[in-house]
């Protein structure tokens, strides 16, 4: 049973931080979100419970205030669960039912459920939940504000690890739940071995391309970029967009803004950085996407060009694909047609199983070239890193990205120990090869989330090995036209969608309106959502010319306002 000393602690802790009337949280796609002014009840209660997730698992768990991509003046929270992966779905409802508990009495109550439903013990327990934030201004109230959410929890400590991008401290919770060194310092090695590693591996005489030009967002991914680059002599890069006074976190720059918009972000210029190779992170440096102006497809106007999540998860889906089949060639093994992949047959392992998951947003084209050109088995889920990470779990090797740029390739940890083990008794050095390259690309990925850093390195490496320019890696296939839009000052919660998201569930006129629309259209395709980190509604349409898309996207935002406009705004 728990003490009973940790109740009038939280009761007493809990007054400081009472929650605005009215304010209704969701846990949403990726944590709480909100205006940063009024997160403080929200943050202090998922501090404590961050502190009860830590006695029930006995290990150190993350807590990061961030809002990635939304507006500087927003603020939220991510959960890092012991693995380094996002916060079990068992529990979401627990930080629902704290955070949107009326005052401290009705909190308790929900506290002492959650302590009783988990069987956590007391006694003589030590919890600690490791804390960190983006670049935000209301960070370091709302760290304070975590941090008394955190230490009301009797046993519990929590320490603040500073200013880190989201996957940083994933990956030091991680490290340091394996009893293996989790400071930032090794971070920055382990990733930076792996990419040497990987460039020893390569090709000999790899060719050095051009400098990458970096958009940081303004955010805290310029510093850290920036560290990792003075560990890489190999790697030159120019950092743009580093923050300071006047250079606002998001606006008109960042990985959300380039794959949404596809226009250049700001200080980046057409003509004098025509055909550079460029690279977009977002607010907490968790998403990447790479882009270049050059000349359109249509005429010969300069255009931008985006290689989004799905090109870059093509460009790592054949890159591992190859390592698979010099691993499957080592070995003379003479396979039958359908152990071709996605399943590929190592003897002694046996059948590795790799496969890609994405959601509804990646572009047609992607999905078509992983299943026809590779020939892999494509999975989709719903919208948000958890679903595709957890469904990304099913393989030896699972590639996940969204259309945004969030994604990671997964190795199950059985697969690794059994490259590390086995893979130097492969009969050919290009075998054995292929074996180190698995396991370094092992080390370079974050195996909890998505790390732009990560992902980065990954890209920088491939396109040597390969000596591809971005224009040779976007031509890998065509994207079809393809337009997001966002509508606001409609009730978002009135639209439920099926489980693949592709359909409205709640307001059958509105489905049976769009699918009209979409009749319309050659190659058109078109689905509308609410989403999970800001108040709107998000449209997505596909057609066969970017001016159709974009024809169809606007129709369908008519739509929404039609059917929701009616209803007040939640
Ligand atoms: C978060 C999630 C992503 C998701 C994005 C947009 O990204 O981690 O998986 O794609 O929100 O979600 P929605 O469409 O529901 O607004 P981030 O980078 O903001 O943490």
């Amino acid at each position: 049973e728990m003490d009973l000393d940790l109740l009038s602690r939280l009761r007493e802790a809990a007054d400081e931080f009472p929650p605005p009337p009215g304010e209704k949280y969701s846990y949403g796609t990726a944590g709480f979100r909100a205006d940063g002014s009024r997160l403080g009840s929200t943050v202090f209660r998922t501090g404590v419970l961050a502190a009860l997730r830590s006695l029930k698992t006995e290990k150190v768990i993350g807590l990061v205030i961030t809002a990635s991509h939304n507006h500087e003046h927003h603020n939220g929270i991510k959960i890092a669960d012991p693995d380094g992966g996002m916060l079990t779905l068992d529990w979401e409802e627990y930080a629902e039912m704290m955070a949107n508990a009326g005052n401290s009495d009705l909190l308790l109550k929900v506290v002492e459920d959650v302590i009783k439903r988990e069987d956590i013990q007391g006694g003589s327990p030590s919890g600690k939940v490791f804390l960190a934030r983006d670049t935000r201004s209301t960070g370091p109230a709302l760290i304070e504000a975590a941090r008394k959410g955190i230490e009301a929890v009797q046993g519990v400590v929590a320490e603040n690890k500073g200013i880190l991008t989201t996957p940083q401290l994933h990956w030091m919770v991680r490290a340091t739940n394996k009893d293996e060194i989790g400071s930032e310092l090794q971070y920055f090695q382990t990733l930076s071995n792996a990419f040497r590693l990987l460039l020893d591996l390569g090709p000999s005489n790899l060719f050095k391309p051009e400098t990458l030009i970096v958009d940081a967002s303004n955010g805290v991914g310029a510093s850290k970029i920036l560290e990792l680059g003075q560990k890489l002599e190999a790697l030159d890069m120019e950092i743009r967009n580093t923050g300071g006074k006047g250079n606002v976190l998001n606006y008109l720059v960042g990985a959300d803004f380039v794959q949404k918009e596809k226009v250049f972000p700001l200080n980046f210029d057409a003509s004098s950085d025509q055909d550079k190779r460029c690279v977009s992170v977002d607010g907490d440096a968790d998403r990447l996407v790479y882009f270049y102006f050059g000349p359109s497809q249509t005429d010969k106007s300069l255009a931008m060009h985006l290689l989004d999540g799905d090109k870059i998860m093509a460009l790592f889906s054949s890159f591992i694909l190859d390592q698979l089949r010099m691993m499957e060639k080592s070995t003379n093994f003479v396979g039958e047609s359908d152990s071709r992949p996605p399943n590929v047959v190592i003897p002694g392992y046996g059948t590795v199983k790799l496969g890609v998951v994405q959601t509804a947003y990646a572009n047609g084209a992607s999905t078509n070239y992983l299943q026809q050109k590779l020939g892999l088995e494509v999975a989709l889920t719903p919208t948000g890193v958890k679903h595709l990470h957890a469904r990304a779990e099913a393989y030896d090797i699972g590639i996940y990205f969204e259309a945004n740029g969030h994604g990671t390739i997964l190795m199950q940890e059985s697969f690794v120990d059994w490259l590390r083990e086995h893979g130097n008794t492969l009969p050919s050095v290009e075998g054995r090869t292929a074996v180190k390259r698995l396991v370094a690309v092992s080390e370079l990925f974050n195996s909890g989330v998505g790390d732009a850093l990560s992902g980065i390195l990954m890209v920088e490496i491939i396109l040597r090995y390969r000596e591809w320019s971005i224009q040779q890696w976007d031509s890998i296939y065509t994207d079809l036209p393809s337009k997001q839009l966002t509508i606001k000052g409609v009730d978002r919660s009135l639209i439920t969608t099926t489980a693949d998201e592709t359909r409205v569930k709640s307001i059958p006129q509105l489905q049976d309106a769009i699918d009209v629309e979409v009749a319309k259209y050659k190659a058109g395709r078109s689905f509308v959502r609410p989403s999970g980190t800001e108040n709107l509604v998000r449209v997505y349409a596909e057609a066969a010319t970017q001016e159709s898309a974009v024809t169809l996207a606007e129709a369908v935002g008519r739509l929404i306002l039609q059917y929701l406009q009616a209803a007040p705004e939640s």
